[in-house]
């Protein structure tokens, strides 16, 4: 029988099981990466296993995330990565060199490999044809390891795109569109497969903002195939003898067919405060504005800074509006200075920060009180600009721009005549401020600053798990909710005792005080809880604090697998009308906790207060329920 791209490069590296629906797989890693927020974690676990030098093909740690340093902090953090990387055969992309996943498409990217990185949008890559997942750190440590990555076969959606973008309709807008018709939940055990005449009309930056945001519909990936588009990019970035192509077989299966007619769609916006809030633009255009960000790893590419430059030559920004562009990488910003779009920029009034994630990710620009703020990002969860009040959209850079010019949310379409870009036969290619691990590991001295702090340990899994609800939560807690970032607090990802101080601040300022006088204990949980960021100190940082099992609705993908590596019990409602038998304050137990998990998929929790028995399931494989009772990933590997 035919095979789709995903089964072919899922047949390709793997290690264990079947390609079979709902079936555990292990398959085999060519590449990691991690960014500096989640690497410093990863990399102390990757030093806890004693490997000599990492057993992937390639690994590289990216600077990107905590570039603000307004502290030691952050500087520390920086000095660390660099010297475990030159030890460890790590290459290093210094801060200043761009987003991981703008530069990892740009530099080392490849089409049929497997990419694992240590944050959730790394299926940007998929834009080249490469099987590329977001996961945990302690995961990417793994893979650096040797190990294999664990996965539940995943059902393969082909979205089939037919004719080509209208002028002033992007990529963005196809994603949007994905995340309208199937919200933020609508991806889980899924990955996306593009195919279509219309994909062959879309180039690997366009495909890479569409595998980028699929990580929104909480997909393990998406990925485009390998043809003549990906050729000419990579021929672009001087890489062309890594090009293969790489199509599904005319008789390919696919669980589920999505077609999307690209010519019929129109420039869609997400409002306030989720990315699949998605509506027209023109539905609500009018809409006064504060201000405008360009960048993050979904839009921050040389065709969006292009497209965002020759709309604002010889233009202003709206005076009562402030428009941000961070280029998403060193090659980007380059060639933008060297070909004069940089100027422009500057000359209509914007301001251009460095090449990083900053704004997306809360490192500066938090909008005003209530502010309207307009971005080509990906995410627009409550809080997560920094202003808990500000009201967040997410929209191509044409639409933002359009709207920076006016100063209230513009439709890109009556902006005049549409723009088109030509690229350069290469880009600039210079690859510095990447540094090559080291020859002579024993020479390299690890550079410990005071913020890096050791990995707190769990004991394994007690007889009987008891404790009170700490705890309810609604739907779609992301994250963010769990694990602040921003500014004060993505500085402390290096110590967990100081980062969990803060988990669930912005949604109970009394968490923490709670949990600690408890000693620990339970959280309920919504459906979809732990979307959004690959954080795993969302997990680590409960962990640390004694949060002992979730029971939840449903779980988000990566949240579930950092709590099951960090030996927290992820469980579901047998019946999600239970939720509502729970209350903060309520004790719990779960006796016999071992032998339960080993006899069945159902246990059984005891209310105690409100003297009840609730039935709850476990989805967990025999490997997790072993990781569990070891008290986490690291302790079931030593
Ligand atoms: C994000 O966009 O939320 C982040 C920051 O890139 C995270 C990773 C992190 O929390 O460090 C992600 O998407 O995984
Ligand atoms: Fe960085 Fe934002 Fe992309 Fe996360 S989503 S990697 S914070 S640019």
């Amino acid at each position: 029988m035919g095979k789709n791209v995903v089964q072919k490069i899922l047949s390709s590296h793997l290690v264990s099981g079947k390609l079979k629906a709902d079936e555990e797989i292990a398959i085999s890693i060519d590449q990691t990466l991690t960014q500096d927020a989640t690497g410093t974690m990863a990399y102390l676990q990757f030093e806890a296993m004693s490997i000599p030098r990492v057993k992937t093909k390639l690994s590289v740690s990216y600077v990107d995330h905590n570039m603000l340093q307004t502290g030691f902090e952050n500087f520390d953090d920086h000095l660390f990565l660099q010297s475990i990387a030159k030890k460890y055969g790590i290459y290093f992309s210094k801060p200043g060199n761009g987003i991981c996943h703008q530069v990892h498409l740009e530099r080392f990217g490849v089409p049929g490999e497997t990419l694992l990185g240590s944050d959730s949008h790394t299926p940007t890559c998929g834009g080249l044809g490469m099987l590329a997942i977001g996961v945990g750190g302690l995961d990417v440590a793994i893979a650096m390891a040797g190990g294999p990555f664990y996965i539940t076969m995943p059902k393969v959606v082909l979205v089939k795109l037919t004719g080509a973008l209208q002028p002033w309709v992007t990529a963005k807008d196809v994603i949007l569109e994905l995340l309208r018709r199937l919200t933020v939940k609508g991806g889980v055990g899924k990955v996306f497969e593009y195919g279509g005449e219309g994909s062959k009309t879309l180039t690997v930056t366009e495909r890479a903002t569409i595998t980028n945001m699929g990580a929104e519909l909480g997909a393990l990936t998406s990925i485009f195939p390998s043809d003549t588009q990906t050729k000419r990019y990579l021929k672009m970035q001087g890489r062309e003898n890594v090009w293969k192509p790489l199509k599904a077989d005319a008789s390919a299966k696919y669980d589920e067919v999505i077609e999307i007619d690209l010519s019929v769609l129109e420039p869609l916006i997400a409002r306030p405060h989720s990315p699949d809030n998605v509506c027209k633009v023109s539905e609500i255009k009018g809409i006064k504005v504060q201000q405008v960000c360009i960048g993050s790893c979904t839009n921050s590419s040389y065709h969006d800074l292009m497209v965002s430059a020759a709309m604002l030559k010889g233009r202003k920004v709206h005076p009562d509006v402030s428009l941000t562009i961070s280029p998403g990488s060193r090659q980007v910003l380059e060639m933008i200075a060297k070909n004069g779009a940089l100027t422009d920029m500057i000359a209509a009034g914007a301001r251009v920060i460095e090449a990083a994630c900053g704004p997306c990710i809360g490192m500066g620009q938090a909008p005003a009180s209530g502010g309207v703020s307009v971005r080509s990002f990906n995410r627009n969860f409550e809080g997560r600009s920094g202003t808990s009040d500000a009201q967040v959209y997410l929209v191509s850079p044409e639409t933002a721009i359009a709207t920076a010019i006016n100063g209230v949310i513009s439709d890109p379409r009556e902006f005049g005549a549409p723009i088109a870009i030509t690229y350069p036969k290469c880009f600039i290619i210079d690859d510095s401020m990447i540094i090559p691990p080291s020859e002579k590991t024993e020479e390299v001295t690890i550079i410990r600053g005071q913020n890096i702090k050791p990995l707190p340990k769990k004991e394994p899994l007690p007889d009987t798990l008891k404790g009170d609800v700490l705890l309810k939560v609604g739907n779609n807690i992301t994250t963010d909710h769990i694990m602040p970032a921003g500014a004060k607090v993505l500085p402390l990802r290096s110590n967990i005792p100081a980062i969990s101080e803060f988990v669930f601040e912005k949604v109970d300022k009394e968490f923490v005080k709670r949990t600690k006088e408890k000693g620990g204990g339970f959280l309920i949980g919504g459906a979809n809880y732990g979307q959004g960021s690959s954080r795993e100190h969302a997990a680590l940082a409960p962990m640390y604090l004694g949060v002992k099992a979730v029971i939840a609705k449903s779980f988000a993908r990566i949240h579930r697998a950092n709590l099951v590596n960090f030996g927290i019990l992820p469980l579901t409602f047998e019946n999600e009308n239970d939720y509502d038998l729970f209350d903060q304050g309520d004790a719990l137990e779960l006796p016999d906790i071992k032998n339960e998990l080993k006899s069945k998929g159902k246990l059984m929790v005891r209310n105690v207060t409100k003297n009840k028995e609730i039935k709850v399931m476990h989805t967990f494989t025999p490997r997790e329920i072993d990781i569990l009772c070891a008290g986490g990933l690291l302790n079931y590997q030593a």
